[in-house]
């Protein structure tokens, strides 16, 4: 019935990693976080975090009594899950399961299920040693060349058969691939997608395009998924019903993200690019550094994957926390042109209305009034 689950989020002492971590969970739409704690440390050999912070979130957890799972924000071993489990009686996820689950959550096409699947199985496979090793302590006699090694290669075996076949039909999706582009941009509804870092601000910019557009009966937007809605135009007068751009909540970029899981990323973000507009969506209330390394490693992954800069539009996100001097210093920094990007803040709506309104002037919006959809 209920189609929230409760969890508790175990992240590092700092902020900006503590904001980042929330936002990547809450990526999980159905994830809400009812309590966070933080731990210097995350690598202690038994549960990851320490022996006081575990038994205090057992506590915690056999008082709320409705907690459904712990998210752990750092990689974990099967042993580590595995022992926390035991202690807490509730589900572990770490952070390289929790991304997985996330690009599960945003996949559409084909070939991104695909090369998260693969991505899967190397998740798997380290795992597999563990519990191999987790089964041969716990019988001693079985040691070298004992039970938990057979089992260790027929699953390695297993593993190793299911990624080149998924491998063997990745080669096939990528030809057909082209086509469905095609046949998706026929649609001829102007799409919009919003990409960058977790935590840039995305979700909340989506949801304040949409808010007044949330209840449409149309067949196509019921039908919708929580991360596509359609953005009100209501710009001028003669503001069709016809006059509807789709908006898309793209999966975000990761810091840390584990280098095999690149492809799974790139080919899950890679449908939505074939918007109209893409928005950009950098945090400026980070320092310059973290701003200029992650502005470029976005631009690097979308040159990667043959966007087309025109398209591109750069949101400078969260304004309210800057000074108009640090405006300044920011777009001098990155060398952003004038016309090519906004600052803007969701919170005090900053900046949304010219936002709004250059969403309506771009030519896309002309394609569409003149009718030309079909
Ligand atoms: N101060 C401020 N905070 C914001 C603004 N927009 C979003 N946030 C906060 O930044 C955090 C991450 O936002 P979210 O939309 O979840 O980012 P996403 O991961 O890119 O979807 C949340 O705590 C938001 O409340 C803004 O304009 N100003
Ligand atoms: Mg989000």
């Amino acid at each position: 019935m209920d189609k929230f689950a409760k969890v508790i989020l175990v992240s590092y002492p700092i902020d900006f990693t503590i904001n980042e971590a929330k936002s990547l969970v809450e990526s999980v739409p159905e994830n809400k976080i009812v309590k966070v704690y933080t731990q210097k440390y995350l690598n202690h050999a038994k549960y990851g975090m320490g022996l006081g912070k575990a038994e205090e979130i057992q506590k915690f957890v056999k008082e709320s009594k409705d907690i459904q799972k712990i998210i752990v924000d750092e990689h974990l071993s099967s042993r580590q899950i595995f022992n926390l489990e035991q202690l807490l009686e509730i589900q572990v996820i770490d952070r390289e399961r929790l991304i997985l689950d996330i690009f599960y959550s945003r996949a559409t096409t084909v070939e991104a299920k695909l090369q998260i699947q693969l991505a899967e199985i190397r998740y798997n496979m380290p795992r597999v040693r563990d519990k191999a090793k987790m089964m041969s302590k716990s019988n001693e006699r079985a040691g070298k060349g004992g039970m938990g090694e057979y089992i260790v290669d027929v699953q390695f075996r297993d593993l190793k058969r299911q990624m080149s076949f998924i491998k063997e039909k990745l080669k096939d999706v990528h030809l057909k691939r082209q086509v469905y582009h095609e046949q998706r941009l026929k649609k001829g509804m102007p799409i919009i997608s919003l990409v960058g870092y977790t935590s840039s601000g995305k979700t909340t910019l989506f949801n304040l395009l949409t808010k007044e557009n949330k209840e449409t009966s149309s067949d196509l937007f019921t039908t919708l998924s929580t991360t596509m809605r359609s953005l009100q135009v209501l710009n001028s007068a003669d503001a069709k019903m016809d006059e509807k751009i789709l908006i898309v909540d793209t999966v975000g970029f990761i810091s840390r993200l584990p280098h095999y899981m690149i492809d799974a990323f790139k080919s899950t973000l890679e449908e939505s690019l074939v918007a109209d507009l893409i928005l950009l969506l950098i945090d400026c209330s980070e320092n310059i550094e973290n701003i200029g390394i992650k502005y470029y490693s976005c631009w690097q992954t979308l040159n990667e994957l043959k966007v087309d800069k025109s398209k591109v539009y750069v949101v400078l996100s969260k304004a309210d926390n800057i000074t108009s001097n640090e405006m300044s210093e920011i777009a001098n920094y990155l060398n952003i042109s004038a016309v090519n990007k906004i600052f803007i803040s969701s919170k005090t709506g900053y900046g949304i209305h010219k936002l709004r309104n250059m969403i309506l002037s771009r030519k896309y919006m002309e394609k569409q009034k003149s009718g030309s959809v079909n």
